[in-house]
């Protein structure tokens, strides 16, 4: 029998609870895509030179400027490092928890390099969900507003919970294209003492520059505070800008704050590389290194190969919502790029229908249906609340979509 990473025993409510939701994901993980990436290499000046002053969503670039994931996949890409979040909850020291929470947040930005490409959009109630078995977390993020774009997402396992929204401000300044994402992203974190303590984080701004060059690149940078909010021991990350020449590319430094003047513990690394902790006698610990990251098509790394994947075995359990069913996305996939354009134009044409219908009330009024927004207990931020009901009724209809199969 498998189970989860924690100690807990077999009869935790919680476990079996978590455990029904990873039915259907028992194929092996997907390692690569079928495809010779053959995109046509057109310079991204030529196309974005017009667009001075505009936002992403009011672009229309040709499809070879796509990759085929969605913004819900993008954001089931912070999940690729939660082995440091069960690391986190095993640290006695303050210190030390906000260090590895710190190097999760972090780790979020090493999926960006080489990857100066446009996710799909996602449709108003698109959901996206996924599990790993063996990490022990399920993951559900849905699309709750169109104009502007905000996805709300929750993520769950036995030592931790981490949510948040995903919106982004974007803005091509001819020099660079800057995405500012605007929401605060939340992590419960159980720690030696079974207390749950909450930790917040703001992600930086991620940047396409080297535009007008024909180099172009992406950078992360700014200035990140993560905060915990019980123990308030916290850690502020400074992401350098590449800077002229590229000096400082991927480089972040950092330090706990706390009350005393001399910072504990520093932080020093790359966020494309290595981060170290280092004590005040310069010991220093590695506290997160970058995954292997062999060629794939679209630069994807291999775990965002896997999210797309869509085995027999999980196709009964998942809602027809679900992204992994856009004809769009998977025509993209297969490297049919002309008709992954035509199926795109066509589903988007469909939601414009939908949202004109409702407009003149010939339709009802559309309501996510897994998330709410509500007050944030802690922060007294506005935050989007998961219901928690989709992993039960996922259950129920995919029994019932088995059981009529056979
Ligand atoms: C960065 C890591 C964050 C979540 C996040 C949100 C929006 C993403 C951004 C990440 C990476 C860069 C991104 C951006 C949306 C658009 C932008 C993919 C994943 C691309 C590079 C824009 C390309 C546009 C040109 C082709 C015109 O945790």
């Amino acid at each position: 029998e498998k189970q989860g990473p924690s100690d807990g025993p077999k009869s935790d409510p919680r476990l079996l609870d978590l455990q029904r939701s990873f039915q259907g994901y028992e194929a092996p993980l997907r390692t690569d895509l079928g495809i010779k990436d053959d995109r046509p290499k057109i310079s991204l000046w030529s196309i974005l030179k017009g667009m001075i002053g505009k936002d992403m969503t009011k672009m229309a670039l040709p499809v070879s400027f796509n990759e085929p994931t969605s913004l819900l996949q993008r954001v089931a890409e912070d999940m690729e490092y939660t082995d440091l979040l069960e690391i986190a909850s095993q640290q006695k020291d303050p210190a030390w928890r906000v260090l590895y929470v710190a190097a999760f947040a972090a780790s979020e930005y090493a999926s960006t390099i080489n990857r100066v490409a446009k996710p799909f959009n996602p449709l108003l109630g698109e959901t996206y969900e996924f599990c790993r078995p063996d990490k022990g977390y399920r993951f559900l993020i849905e699309q709750v507003s169109h104009h502007p774009p905000i996805g709300a997402a929750c993520a769950e396992s036995l030592n931790w919970k981490y949510y948040g929204e995903s919106s982004v401000k974007s803005k091509f300044y001819g020099k660079s294209f800057d995405i500012s994402p605007l929401g605060t992203w939340y992590l419960e974190l159980r720690n030696p003492s079974g207390n749950m303590e909450l930790f917040t984080w703001k992600k930086i701004t991620s940047s396409v520059v080297g535009i007008i060059s024909g180099n172009p690149t992406i950078d992360n940078y700014g200035q990140m505070l993560v905060q915990n909010h019980s123990s308030h021991v916290n850690c502020l990350l400074d992401f350098k800008p590449r800077g002229w020449r590229g000096t400082n590319a991927y480089e972040v430094k950092g330090s706990i704050q706390s009350t005393s003047d001399t910072p504990e513990y520093t932080v020093n690394g790359h966020w494309n590389d290595k981060i170290f902790a280092y004590n005040a006698g310069s010991n220093k610990t590695m506290i997160w290194q970058n995954h292997e990251r062999p060629p794939r098509p679209f630069n994807l790394t291999p775990f965002a190969i896997s999210l797309n994947a869509l085995s027999d075995e999980l196709k009964p359990w998942l809602p027809p919502t679900d992204t992994r069913l856009r004809p769009d996305q998977r025509a993209m996939e297969d490297g049919q790029y002309d008709f992954a354009a035509d199926e795109k134009n066509r589903v988007e044409e469909k939601q414009r229908d939908r949202r004109r219908m409702r407009d003149q009330g010939q339709m009802e009024e559309w309501k996510p249906k897994w998330f709410s927004l509500q007050k944030h207990p802690i922060t007294g931020e506005d935050y989007w609340k998961f219901n928690g009901e989709y992993w039960s009724i996922r259950e129920a209809a995919g029994k019932a979509r088995l059981s009529g199969q056979s």
